[in-house]
């Protein structure tokens, strides 16, 4: 038994839709807990325009009723309401009769950073929005949606994903770019918490958790790296520095350091799972970059439109949401269950058996 997401859906388009299979018949889903991520993810310093357009609300078509998961795929969707002013240069049909609106001039300016040039070499395109349009972290909100999903089946095994931007006066670093009309990045930091030893594995690449969280993050636009615990900082240290020495009382087996970030060997170890994502500055410029015409193949500059100048703040939502959907995965690998009486009933008995109190 294992959770999956399928997505689809472009960003001015009409939808984004979100398909996960492989949830337990009878969990509580709540559209208040859904669309409170989806809001967190629109808000932050340094959004676009955009966001006072788009105010995000999920619809979904299937495996739910009454508020209870049925055991089926449960679809959801989120409206573009930005679709509206697209209807002709989004349309999926050949706009016939549609009135001509955004998205009708061919966009041949690739810019830096984006999708845009790999994207139209790749796919054989002649106008970089048939790239970018999916390319866009528009695409998140679906990610976002899925992932409160996961954080519903994590609540009933006591496990709570959380996350926090960890650069420095980031909204002094937005101000000074936003005056330059330049954009930033920065660092996004998840912790989980009450996460039990023992999900994932070492025994095959695929299984690992820290693999599969590294997957999920760097699959996020614009996410250029992933650190778990000290990562990168431990390549620094001795190995008596290291590594969290293992002590035990009467809860169980505990570490008072968590430099691995509660993953060794590619497993949960029941300490709290801490992961860090960075994020590059956005590559839509107002000041745009050096880029060639793909028409002409004349030096030009780089498409320049609307455009967040950071985006820090929905990241850390985005990659909640990410974690939440890897744990929640691995979770339904180890505890499996079709109802999720069963599902939780297998944790009990496995949390029960093992020396750990939840941390
Ligand atoms: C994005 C460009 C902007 C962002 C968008 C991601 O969209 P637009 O071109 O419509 O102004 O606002 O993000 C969202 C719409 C969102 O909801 O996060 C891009 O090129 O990646």
């Amino acid at each position: 038994m294992t959770l999956t997401l399928t997505t689809a859906g472009e960003s001015h388009g009409p939808a984004l839709v979100a398909i996960v299979t492989g949830l337990p018949a009878g969990l509580v889903l709540e559209r208040a807990a859904i669309e409170g991520d989806l809001r967190r993810r629109q808000q932050g310093y340094g959004r676009s325009p955009r966001q006072q357009i788009e105010t995000d609300e999920v619809e979904v078509l299937a495996g739910l009723r009454h508020g209870r998961t049925l055991g089926t795929p449960v679809a959801l969707v989120v409206r573009n309401r930005d679709h509206k002013n697209w209807t002709w240069g989004m349309s999926p049909w050949p706009p016939e009769g549609e009135p001509e609106g955004k998205g009708k001039e061919p966009v041949t300016l690739p810019r830096p950073g984006h999708a845009d040039l790999a994207g139209v070499m790749k796919y054989g395109l002649s106008d970089v929005r048939d790239a970018l349009e999916r390319a866009s972290a528009r695409h998140t909100a679906a990610i976002v949606a899925a992932g409160a999903v996961a954080k519903a089946l994590l609540g009933e095994i006591g496990a709570r994903v959380e996350s926090t931007v960890v650069t420095d006066d980031l909204e002094q670093r937005i101000d000074e770019a936003r005056a330059e009309r330049d954009t930033v990045g920065g660092v996004v930091e998840v912790r989980a918490t009450g996460v039990p030893p023992g999900l994932g594995s070492y025994a095959t690449k695929e299984e690992r958790l820290d693999a599969r969280l590294a997957w999920a993050l760097l699959g996020t636009q614009a996410v250029k790296g992933v650190e778990i615990g000290e990562g990168f900082g431990l390549a620094e240290l001795r190995g008596s520095e290291a590594h969290d020495e293992i002590l035990r009382d009467e809860g169980g087996y505990r570490r008072e350091t968590n430099r691995a970030g509660g993953i060794e060997a590619g497993v949960s170890n029941g300490e709290e799972i801490v992961v860090r994502a960075a994020m590059k500055p956005l590559p839509t410029l107002m000041k745009p970059l050096r880029s060639a015409d793909l028409e002409t193949g004349e030096p030009a500059q780089a498409l320049v439109e609307r455009s967040d100048v950071a985006a820090v703040e929905a990241l850390a939502v985005v990659a909640e949401a990410c974690v939440a959907f890897e744990l929640a995965r691995a979770a339904r690998e180890k505890f499996g269950g079709d109802a999720l009486v069963d599902f939780v009933a297998a944790w009990q008995a496995y949390v029960e058996r093992i020396p750990w109190s939840a941390r």
